[in-house]
C-alpha cells in the first residue's frame, strides 16, 4: 500500500495532467471512499495537458502552494499560482456530520448536519450557536457506510421576508428537496415547521446521493444529485439522478430550462459542489470513478460523460472538465468562488484546493493546501474574497475521527 505521502505525490502528478484524456474508465464504485481504496491514476496527456511539477511549503498556521511551470498553451494555464491559506478559529465542534452551508441576511450561517438531522445557527463572529430544530424526515444511512441523511441546505432569495430555509435530504425510497419555514421568535429548537416536500423521486442509493442545493444569480434553485450507483441513470433524462436540476421555489421546471424539464445538464456521477463566479457562470465538481474527479463549467442541456467517460474526452458529445485530479487527492464534495478562484474541499483528498480561473479556464495549476491538517473536508462557503468556513467530514464513517469533530472552521485565503 503506498504510503500517504507517495500518494500526494502521485496525486499532485495526477493533478497536473489536466486536460487529458480517459481511456480507462471502469466500473462504479463508492464515491467518497477513505484513501485505501483505489490509488491515482496519472492519465494519458494529451496536446493541451500541462507538464508540470509542484511542491509546498506549510508553516505553523500558513499554507502557501507553488506551480513552477507554465504551459504554452494558449487559454489555458498562464501564470504561477500565488495563492495562501490561513488556519483561523473553530468556530463549532462536535457536530455530526456537517453537510451544508448556508448564509442568512444577517451574516449567520446555517448549518445542517447529515446524520444528527440537525439544523443550528452560527455566529461567524463570536461562535455562539443555536439549534433551530432536526429535520426528522430524513433518514441517514451511515451504519451502512452510505451518503445519505440531512445533506445540502439554502435560504430562500427573499428569506428576510418569507424565513424558508430549503433542504436536500434522504429518505429510505428517495432524496428530496423540501422548503421549512422557520420561526425565530420560538424557542431555540423548536424553530422548525413542517417541510414542504417541493422535489421528490430524486434516486437514493447507499452511495452517490448528490445533495449540493443552491440558489442561482437568477433566483432559482439548482440542484445536484448523484446517479445512486445505477450508472445509467445520468443519461436518462427522464430520471432525476445524475444531474444538476434547476427549479422554481416550489418545485418547478425553472423558465428556459433546455428539455422542459427539470433537468439542467446531465451525464453526472454524483455532483456535490455548485458555485458560481462574479461573471454568473456555474461551476460544480464532481465525485469521478476511479480516474478523475473533475471541476465541470456547467452549460445549460451539456452532457458531462458519465458512464462513458470521466475527466477529459474527445469524444464528441461529451462535454470535458476545465480541471481534473486523481480521486485520491481529492474526491470532492463542496465548492465555494472567492477572490478569482474555486476553492473546492477534497473528502479523500482531506485538503482545500485552490482553482484560480481567468473567465473559463485555468490561469494557474490548483493549489493544494491544508494537506492532511483537518481531515476529510465537506463543504465550503464564502463569507467574503479573502474569508471561508470549512467544514470537515471525520464522522462520517469513512476513517476514525479526531478530537472535536465535525467541526467548522474559519480561514484567510488570498
Ligand atoms: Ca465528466
Amino acid at each position: 500500500m503506498p504510503t500517504k505521502q507517495s500518494r500526494r505525490q502521485l496525486g499532485l502528478t495526477a493533478a497536473l495532467a489536466l486536460s487529458v484524456f480517459c481511456s480507462a474508465c471502469t466500473s462504479s464504485g463508492p464515491s467518497e471512499q477513505t484513501s485505501t481504496a483505489t490509488s491515482a491514476t496519472p492519465a494519458t496527456s494529451s496536446t493541451t495537458s500541462v507538464s508540470a511539477t509542484s511542491t509546498s511549503a506549510t508553516t505553523s498556521s500558513t499554507t502557501t502552494s507553488t506551480s513552477p511551470t507554465r504551459s504554452a498553451t494558449p487559454n489555458a494555464v498562464t501564470g504561477p499560482a500565488t495563492g495562501s491559506v490561513t488556519l483561523g478559529r473553530t468556530l463549532a465542534t462536535g457536530i455530526d456530520v456537517p453537510w451544508g452551508l448556508a448564509r442568512i441576511p444577517d451574516g449567520d450561517v446555517l448549518v445542517s448536519a447529515r446524520d444528527s438531522y440537525r439544523i443550528t445557527k452560527l455566529n461567524v463572529t463570536s461562535g455562539a450557536s443555536s439549534l433551530l430544530g432536526t429535520v426528522d424526515e430524513a433518514v441517514s444511512n451511515v451504519s451502512q457506510s452510505g451518503e445519505g441523511g440531512l445533506l445540502g441546505i439554502a435560504v430562500s432569495p427573499s428569506f428576510a421576508t418569507d424565513r424558508l430555509i430549503y433542504t436536500y435530504y434522504s429518505t429510505t425510497s428517495d432524496n428530496r428537496v423540501a422548503r421549512i419555514p422557520y420561526d425565530p421568535s420560538k424557542a431555540a429548537g423548536r424553530q422548525l415547521g413542517t417541510p414542504q416536500v417541493i422535489v421528490k423521486g430524486i434516486p437514493h442509493g447507499v452511495d452517490h446521493d448528490g445533495g449540493r442545493l443552491a440558489f442561482g444569480p437568477d433566483g432559482y434553485l439548482y440542484v445536484a444529485t448523484g446517479e445512486s450507483g445505477v450508472p445509467a441513470l445520468a443519461q436518462d433524462k427522464a430520471s432525476l439522478g445524475g444531474k444538476i436540476l434547476r427549479v422554481t421555489t416550489v418545485g418547478q421546471a425553472a423558465p428556459g430550462n433546455p428539455f422542459g424539464t427539470l433537468v439542467y445538464s446531465y451525464g453526472h456521477r454524483n455532483v456535490q459542489g455548485l458555485a458560481w463566479d462574479t461573471a454568473g457562470r456555474l461551476w460544480a465538481s464532481e465525485l469521478g470513478d476511479k480516474t478523475a474527479d473533475e471541476l465541470n463549467l456547467i452549460t445549460p442541456g451539456a452532457d458531462y460523460g458519465w458512464p462513458a467517460t470521466q475527466g477529459a474526452t474527445s469524444i464528441a458529445g461529451y462535454t470535458s472538465p476545465v480541471a481534473q485530479w486523481g480521486t485520491d487527492e481529492d474526491s470532492p464534495s463542496g465548492i465555494a468562488y472567492a477572490g478569482g478562484s474555486v476553492w473546492m474541499a477534497a473528502l479523500k483528498g482531506e485538503r482545500l484546493w485552490r482553482i484560480p480561473l481567468h473567465g473559463s479556464a485555468l490561469v494557474a495549476e490548483p493549489q493544494s493546501f491544508l494537506d492532511e491538517k483537518l481531515g476529510r473536508l465537506r463543504s465550503v462557503l464564502a463569507l467574503d474574497d479573502h474569508t471561508l468556513l470549512v467544514t470537515t467530514s471525520n464522522r462520517d464513517g469513512r476513517q476514525s475521527s479526531g478530537s472535536g469533530d465535525d467541526k467548522v472552521v474559519l480561514l484567510t485565503v488570498t
